[in-house]
């Protein structure tokens, strides 16, 4: 367990990534400014499936480049970088080969986004990691969270992780090469047998680290705090501070909550004296960039690192 832990014990700093079919209006809806972060946007919306599932026919982030995207994270000091193959919303941001609901099949975009970046993170000596929500899916008749649409035929939750989570958590621990981290989200209540399943799957890559967040006998190897910075850090355990650098996960128009270099820095400061990881989430628009104030921040940050770290 610990060789496995080492490199992420003193990884320190990640980079989060929301980005998704969501990112392209900015969180609206109709024009209409919703509560909670952008990525929420189809339930805050009681968005019927068919009609939410036409913004993946706008979804070209033409500017987007996985090396430089990645290169600003190595700039800024990260050492890690977890993105959102699959969010609440079911829409995967990869090559599903079960659900033709992705980025190459359904986008004008056509690009296996998750691929192009674990080639980037490789190349640049970066830990690749998958955010996935393997409970709630939005779009699949089984999956959990989707109460607003009257309109489809139900089944069973267990159909949902049999037809859809399991095979893609397969093929995302299969497919993309050696996978640092995988970020289960939200856990529900769901039979043995599919917590089983996808437990499982982890085996696929020995040396894989999981948070906390699979269903709550599954501890994982870390424990994931949300936003908050604990005041002290939990005894004998692996932690992780996951936090938006601006207010919402995903991009959302008029988001201007943008924290301070200065408060970034400091939350750093205080995560890492206290054992545990920072990961610091970052908004791709719909064109595949980030906005200044973010890559503003990111240098800064890393311009602290390069006169304060070891390495
Ligand atoms: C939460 C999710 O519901 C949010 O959308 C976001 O992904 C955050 C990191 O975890 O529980």
């Amino acid at each position: 367990r610990d060789t496995r832990m080492a490199w992420w014990r003193e990884a320190k700093f990640g980079m989060f990534v929301h980005w998704g079919i969501y990112s392209t209006t900015g969180g609206l809806y109709k024009g209409n400014k919703l509560p909670n972060s952008a990525e929420w946007m189809m339930n805050k919306g009681r968005i019927p499936i068919a009609e939410y599932e036409q913004y993946a026919a706008q979804f070209n982030p033409a500017a987007f480049h996985a090396d430089e995207f990645v290169g600003l994270a190595k700039q800024a000091g990260m050492k890690y970088l977890v993105i959102t193959a699959k969010h609440h919303d079911g829409f995967s941001m990869f090559g599903s080969q079960c659900s033709p609901y992705n980025v190459v099949d359904a986008t004008p975009f056509g690009r296996d986004i998750m691929k192009e970046l674990a080639d980037a993170c490789q190349k640049q000596g970066i830990r690749f990691g998958f955010y996935y929500s393997q409970a709630q899916d939005w779009h699949h008749p089984g999956g959990m969270g989707n109460s607003w649409d009257k309109t489809i035929q139900r089944v069973s939750t267990d159909e949902y992780v049999m037809q859809k989570a399991v095979p893609e958590v397969r093929q995302l621990l299969t497919d993309y090469g050696p996978i640092g981290i995988f970020w289960w989200d939200t856990p529900r209540a769901m039979s043995q047998e599919s917590f089983d399943s996808l437990h499982s799957l982890t085996k696929l890559q020995t040396n894989v680290i999981t948070n906390d967040r699979l269903g709550e006998d599954y501890p994982g190897d870390y424990k994931t705090y949300e936003r908050q910075i604990p005041a002290q850090a939990p005894v004998g355990k692996d932690w992780e501070v996951c936090m938006p650098i601006s207010g919402s996960w995903g991009y959302k128009i008029g988001d201007d909550d943008f924290k301070s270099s200065t408060t970034l820095i400091r939350n750093l400061i205080d995560i890492a004296s206290k054992g545990g990881n920072y990961l610091l989430n970052v908004s791709p628009t719909g064109d595949g960039t980030l906005l200044p104030p973010a890559v503003e921040r990111l240098k800064a940050i890393g311009a602290w690192m390069s006169v304060n770290s070891e390495s």
